[in-house]
Order: C-alpha cells, then sequence, then structure tokens
C-alpha cells in the first residue's frame, strides 16, 4: 500500500483543504509523544531547558538577517492583514528560530558564568513548500523540537553535536527501528548559516530514495557574528583585567528532528495490509478481540478479556480491548492489522476451555496458543522479538540496496536503479554541483546524502567516481526527498 493511502487507512492523519496540510489524528500524536517522551527525558540529563518563543518574526529581522535567509525566503509564509486592516509591516511565521531566539541569547549572556545556554522548545513551523506534498514526509506544516545551544568553547559544542546525534540514531534505530548512517553533510547540503552539519540518512528501498532524518549543526561562530552574541572569557587574561572590546563569541550548535521521522517509518513497514508499527512507539501493543461463537458464554469471554488487559496493563504493556458488538470479529481483525497493533490475542469458548490465547503477530502473520497463566512474559517476549525482527528485516533491505561505485557509468546505473550509492569522491562543491546537473531527470537529480562516519577503507590512489581527483571520502549518493 503507498503512503498516501496507509497514513489515512490507519487514521494516522486527515487530509485538509489545504494543500499541504494534515491533521495528525491521535495515532500519529501517541507515537510523537513517545518518542518525545524518550528524546525530552534524554536532552534533560544534558541540562537542556525548555523554552518557547513566538511564532512571529519582524520583517526587519528577516531583512536584516538576508543572508541567513537567503535561498529559504520563497518558503517564508508572512501575514499581511488583521481583520481589514493591513498590517503596517508584514510579519513573518517562524520557518525555524534562529532569528527569534538569538537576539535575546545576545542579551542573556553576558558573562562566562551565563553559558552554557541550553534551550530546546517543542513548536511547529511553517515552509511553503512548492514542490509535491507528502503526508508527514514534506508537509507546509510540521511539528519539531529545535535545540539550540550556546557554549564558551569550539569543544564542547563539538562533542554535543555528536551527542544528539546519536540520540537521533536511537530514536530511529531503537524506537522506530527504522536503520540509519550517521555522518557529515557535504558543503553544498549543509546548513549553510553554520560550520558544519552531520545528519542520519534513512533510505527507502520501495522508492529508491534517501531521506534526511534529523540534524544537528555546529553552527561555529557564524551566527555569534551577526548577532553580536559575546562573552566576556575569564580564561583570557586580557579580559580578566577588563580591557575593553576584548569579549569573546560564542559557539553555538541547533538541532531537530521532525514528524517526519512517522512518515519515515510508516514507509520502512508499511505492507499490503497497512500499517506495522515496532512495538516501542505502538500507541496500542496488544489488542485483545473476543470472539463470540454460536452459543457462547459472552459474559465468561468479556471477563477474561478484561482480565487479560488488566494483567498487560499492569506489567506495563499497553493493551486494550475491542469489546464492540456492532462489529465482527473479522472486521476488527483487519482494522487493527490497518492500524498495525503489533499483538492481537484472540479468544473463543475452546480457548477459555483449554485456558489459553491465541497470539497472533502482525508482522509476520505467525499465530500461537500460549497458556493464560504465562501471557505476561510471552507477551514481553514476543513484543521484543518483533521490533527487533522489523530492524533486522529493515536494515537487510536498505543494505540490499547500496551499490559501491567507482566510475562515471557505474553511478549512472546505480541511480537509475534507483540504488543508495556508495562511493569515492573529491570532496568538493563543483564536482557535487556538476553531477546535480548531470543527473537532472523527472525524478530529480542524484545528491550527497552525508559522509557516513563509518568509513570503509580508502585505497591509496582510489580517484573520484565524478572527477576522476584523487578521492578524499567515501560519501553516500542518491536521489532523496
Ligand atoms: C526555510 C525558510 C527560512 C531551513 C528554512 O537544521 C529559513 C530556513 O533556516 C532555514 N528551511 N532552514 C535551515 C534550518 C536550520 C536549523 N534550524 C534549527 C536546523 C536545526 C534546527
Amino acid at each position: 500500500m503507498v503512503l498516501r493511502e496507509v497514513v489515512v487507512n490507519s487514521e494516522i492523519i486527515e487530509y485538509n483543504d489545504i494543500s499541504g496540510c494534515y491533521i495528525l489524528r491521535p495515532w500519529a500524536m501517541e507515537i510523537w509523544e513517545l518518542l518525545k517522551e524518550f528524546f525530552d527525558a534524554e536532552i534533560k540529563k544534558l541540562k537542556l531547558k525548555s523554552y518557547y518563543f513566538p511564532l512571529f518574526i519582524t520583517e526587519n529581522v528577516v531583512q536584516k538577517k538576508k543572508d541567513h535567509f537567503e535561498g529559504f525566503a520563497p518558503e517564508v509564509a508572512w501575514v499581511t492583514k488583521t481583520g481589514n486592516s493591513e498590517l503596517e509591516a508584514p510579519i513573518a511565521i517562524r520557518p525555524t528560530s534562529e532569528t527569534v531566539m538569538y537576539p535575546y541569547f545576545a542579551k542573556w549572556i553576558r558573562s562566562h558564568r551565563n553559558l552554557p545556554l541550553r534551550c530546546n522548545q517543542w513548536c511547529s513551523v511553517v515552509r511553503w513548500e512548492c514542490s509535491n506534498p507528502i503526508p508527514l514526509i514534506r508537509s507546509r506544516e510540521f511539528l519539531w523540537q529545535e535545540g539550540h545551544t550556546v557554549f564558551a568553547t569550539k569543544e564542547e559544542s563539538d562533542e554535543e553535536v555528536l551527542h544528539i546525534l546519536e540520540l537521533y540514531r536511537r530514536i530511529y534505530e531503537e524506537f522506530l527501528a527504522v536503520p540509519v548512517s550517521k555522518g557529515r553533510k557535504s558543503e553544498v547540503e549543509k546548513f549553510a548559516g553554520g560550520l558544519y552539519t552531520t545528519s542520519v540518512e534513512a533510505f527507502i528501498p520501495n522508492t529508491g530514495r534517501g531521506i534526511q532524518a534529523a540534524t544537528s549543526n555546529c553552527l561555529g561562530q557564524n551566527f555569534a557574528k551577526m548577532f553580536e552574541i559575546f562573552f566576556e572569557d575569564e580564561n583570557d587574561p586580557a579580559q580578566k583585567k577588563k580591557e575593553k572590546n576584548k569579549r569573546s563569541l560564542v559557539w553555538q550548535n541547533s538541532w531537530a528532528y521532525t514528524t517526519r521521522s512517522i512518515g519515515v517509518m510508516v514507509m520502512t513497514h508499511g505492507d499490503d495490509k497497512g500499517l506495522v508499527l515496532p512495538p516501542r512507539v505502538a500507541p496500542i501493543q496488544v489488542m485483545v478481540i473476543p470472539d463470540p461463537l454460536e452459543d457462547a458464554d459472552m459474559t465468561a469471554i468479556k471477563e477474561v478479556c478484561e482480565t487479560i488487559v488488566y494483567t498487560l496493563s499492569q506489567a506495563g504493556i499497553r493493551a486494550d480491548l475491542d469489546a464492540r458488538e456492532n462489529y465482527t470479529p473479522e472486521w476488527k481483525h483487519s482494522h487493527w492489522e490497518m492500524k498495525g497493533v503489533p499483538l492481537r490475542i484472540e479468544i473463543d469458548v475452546k480457548d477459555l476451555a483449554n485456558k489459553q490465547v491465541r497470539v497472533v503477530r502482525r508482522d509476520n502473520g505467525a499465530k500461537v496458543d500460549i497458556p493464560s497463566t504465562d501471557l505476561v512474559e510471552h507477551v514481553q517476549v514476543l513484543l521484543d522479538r518483533i521490533q527487533d525482527s522489523l530492524f533486522e528485516t529493515a536494515k537487510q533491505k536498505r543494505d540490499a540496496c547500496i551499490e559501491v561505485v567507482y566510475t562515471w557509468d557505474e553511478f549512472t546505473a546505480a541511480v537509475n536503479d534507483k540504488k543508495l550509492i556508495l562511493a569515492p569522491w573529491c570532496d568538493e562543491e563543483e564536482v557535487e554541483k556538476d553531477v546535480r546537473a548531470r543527473t537532472e531527470g523527472d525524478l530529480g537529480s542524484a545528491k550527497t546524502l552525508c559522509a557516513p562516519f563509518d568509513q570503509p577503507d580508502l585505497v591509496e590512489g582510489t580517484v573520484c567516481f565524478a572527477s576522476g581527483k584523487p578521492a578524499k571520502t567515501w560519501s553516500f549518493w542518491g536521489r532523496s526527498y
């Protein structure tokens, strides 16, 4: 089933009358909240504090910081009117919050005692994309967390970039069961305002496209210069003596992941029956469905079902009962399959008599009868197995798409084959631009995804597949979302 159908049929989203805008239904919001619970707890260990900055940006800030918005300008949405009157100056809706936050960072930071400053906010942002919208993957408004941190030294900043990137890897691999590669973005693909950008990159075998799953940027001191964010440095002897104009520029990071993560998970695991949810992010992990055969003692069956849900819930498993009488068990089976619930428990009179239940896995359809007495243990084991198996399967499929190429001909053939390409290259901006131009077509052009941190050996004398110059790094290439 294609993404557009799965997300609607499984009640993840509903389409809205504005193109590129979607209603996130509880099935999406509960997944988002589970991810948020993990991520928030982790960043609080890193002493991140919650903030909320306004949605609106004044025009003069946008104008003043043109360089930062350059290239992004066509995507910025503006409010120009209230009621019937035109605003004196239009107000932008945040596409990201650097320009909203950093003037206040400049105000709040005076000395080394104000550092580090660590700020995170959960909010939505608006980017008025004109290319074809895709639910959760490319929408005009989306939810994210944006972390913005300020340090006295580059070392602290570098260390945090990688720590956050590892949290993003865990969100994808340990929660969403989606394999990702950590790496560094090329000069063309990095956040232009920053020093360097790291990312986790996923790949969708069915469509043969790479997708940026989250980014963690080291901004260096570029924004500090633009927004005049200085501090008095105790380690600088000149500053200790309070000499004028001897303040230091701060070092900054910014990082984000978005509701796109849910879209990547849906595309990775979905099948012909609909959504397949990894247990760790499934709002309901086990759905109990009574099977009322003729003449069955429904009261007894229901009681057992309720006890099961209670017992599983007490053990910390997210379980629920579908006791609706106006739907058949068959209808319920396909409904909860469509919604991707990892395990279904079926109970009929025979099971009741045998003191057992039938457990059915969503991911592979396997059915097992389990004695009611050791249910919790069995369910726990099954949920863990499903989680692992979804990741392993996705990883095998992704790895099967990786193609190592050395020459331009191999490269273009692999692009046409929708591969995730790993190629030696010279790491030059002009060469990447040239590759883009030469591969431009209806499906878009080939770009770098990242230079993976996990580098194969680069044998002395290896040349760039595109320019023939000495290769400096291995890089992932492919068409992307
Ligand atoms: C669209 C319109 C205006 C992306 C935009 O990576 C500005 C922008 O700055 C823009 N689209 N960006 C880059 C965002 C960079 C940065 N922001 C904070 C991140 C992480 C979170």
